[in-house]
C-alpha cells in the first residue's frame, strides 16, 4: 500500500479544523481510505439525531491526536499516512432523508399499525421505495471506490445504510463475514412495516445479501423472542450476547480468549458494521437507543486490534447511530465516535499491510 504525500500535514501541530477528517489535507485520490458519509436516519424510532452523525463526528474528528501507541507497537504508529478522506455530504442522500422521514413519521407515531388507512399505507410504500432509492444510492458509491482498490468505511446514519455498503463489499469478497458490535440484534423481520429499517439490518443482510457467509455479532442485549431463536440458531449467526460476555468475564475468563473465539469464527474476510449503542451507554450519551450494560471502549478497541493480528482482512466497514447531544459545545458523543472510527480505520489499514 502507498502512502500519502505526508509532507502536507504535520502531526505535531494543532488539528487543522478545515473541514476535513481528522484535519487532515488529503483528497480521495491519493487516500488508500475513503470515508462516505450518509446522512440518513428515515426509521429512527426511539430518539432522533443520528442523521447529524457524520457531521458530529467530523467536527470533533481534527481533536484528536494522531499517533497510536497500541498500532505504533505492531508498526504502524501512524495509520493516517495511507491517506484517510471523507467524501462531502451528498445533496441526494440529504433529499432522500428529509421526503423519507417526511413519508416515515406519520407511520412511526402509530407505531407501524396503519389497519386499513389509505393514507398511510400509501406513506409506507413510499417510504419503503425510498430506502431502496437509499440502498442503491451507497451500494454505487461503495462500488465505485472498491473498483479502485479503495479501502471503504461507512458512516452513518441510523444502521438501515450499511445494507448498500454490506451488499458492495460481499459482491467484491463473496464468503464474506460480518463482526456486528451492537446492543441490538437487529434481526427483526421488519419493524413497524418498514422493510430496510434500523431494527432489521442483519436480517436483510442474512436473507437477501447470498456473499455473507457469516454473521458474528458482539454486545446483544436488547431483542425479542423472534430475533433470539434466529440469533441462536441460524447457521449462519453467532451471537455473543452482553450477558454471557459479562458472565464468563466475571468468572474469570480473559477476555482475549474471548475474543479470539469471536475471531476464529469469522472467515478470511471480514466486514465490521460497528453500531456506537454497542458500547457502554455513557459513551454514547445520545445515541437513539441506547441501552444499559455493553462493551467499553478498551474492549472494543482491543477486539479491532485482535482482529487485524489475526491474518484475517478487513475488507469495509461502517460505523452508524453516532448523534449529537445538542447542547452547545458538547462534543463527547462526536469525540468518542471519532477515536472509534480512527481505531476502524487503523484496524483496517492494518490488516490490509500497511506499515510505517
Ligand atoms: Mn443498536
Amino acid at each position: 500500500m502507498k502512502k500519502a504525500d505526508v509532507r502536507k500535514f504535520n502531526p505535531n501541530g494543532a488539528g487543522i479544523t478545515d473541514g476535513n477528517i481528522f484535519g487532515l489535507p488529503f483528497n480521495e485520490q491519493e487516500s488508500n481510505l475513503i470515508l462516505v458519509p450518509v446522512p440518513f436516519e428515515m426509521t429512527t424510532s426511539y430518539g432522533r439525531g443520528t442523521a447529524k452523525g457524520p457531521k458530529t463526528i467530523l467536527e470533533a474528528s481534527p481533536q484528536l491526536d494522531l499517533f497510536d501507541v497500541e498500532y505504533a507497537e505492531l508498526g504502524l504508529p501512524r495509520p493516517w499516512e495511507f491517506g484517510i478522506h471523507m467524501e462531502p455530504e451528498s445533496a441526494r442522500a440529504r433529499t432522500l432523508n428529509k421526503d423519507g422521514c417526511q413519508a416515515a413519521k406519520p407511520v412511526i407515531a402509530k407505531g407501524g399499525v396503519i389497519g386499513k388507512n389509505k393514507n398511510l399505507k400509501a406513506k409506507l410504500l413510499k417510504a419503503n421505495r425510498i430506502s431502496h432509492a437509499l440502498n442503491t444510492f451507497v451500494f454505487e458509491r461503495f462500488q465505485k471506490h472498491l473498483q479502485k482498490n479503495k479501502l471503504v468505511g461507512l458512516v452513518g446514519g441510523d444502521h438501515s445504510v450499511s445494507f448498500g455498503a454490506i451488499q458492495a463489499v460481499a459482491q467484491k469478497h463473496p464468503g464474506l463475514g460480518i463482526l456486528h458490535i451492537d446492543a441490538h440484534a437487529d434481526l427483526r423481520d421488519a419493524y413497524e412495516g418498514f422493510e430496510h429499517s434500523h431494527a432489521s439490518i442483519m436480517n436483510n443482510v442474512i436473507h437477501k445479501i447470498p456473499g455473507v457467509a457469516k454473521l458474528v455479532q458482539v454486545g446483544i442485549r436488547d431483542f425479542c423472542d423472534e430475533e433470539y431463536q434466529l440469533a441462536t440458531t441460524h447457521p449462519k449467526i453467532s451471537c455473543y450476547f452482553d450477558a454471557h460476555l459479562r458472565d464468563r468475564s466475571l468468572k474469570g475468563e480473559s477476555f482475549q480468549k474471548i475474543t479470539k473465539e469471536i475471531i476464529a469464527r469469522l472467515p478470511k474476510r471480514v466486514y465490521i458494521s460497528f453500531d456506537i449503542d454497542g458500547l457502554e451507554t455513557w459513551l454514547c450519551p445520545s445515541t437513539g437507543t441506547p441501552v444499559p450494560g455493553g462493551l467499553s471502549f478498551h474492549q472494543s478497541s482491543f477486539l479491532l486490534k485482535e482482529l487485524a493480528l489475526s491474518g484475517k482482512t478487513i475488507v469495509g466497514f461502517d460505523l452508524n447511530e453516532v448523534a449529537p447531544s445538542g447542547r452547545k459545545n458538547d462534543q463527547w458523543d462526536g469525540n468518542v465516535g471519532a477515536r472509534i472510527l480512527y481505531k476502524l480505520c487503523a484496524a483496517a489499514l492494518y490488516s490490509q499491510g500497511a506499515r510505517n
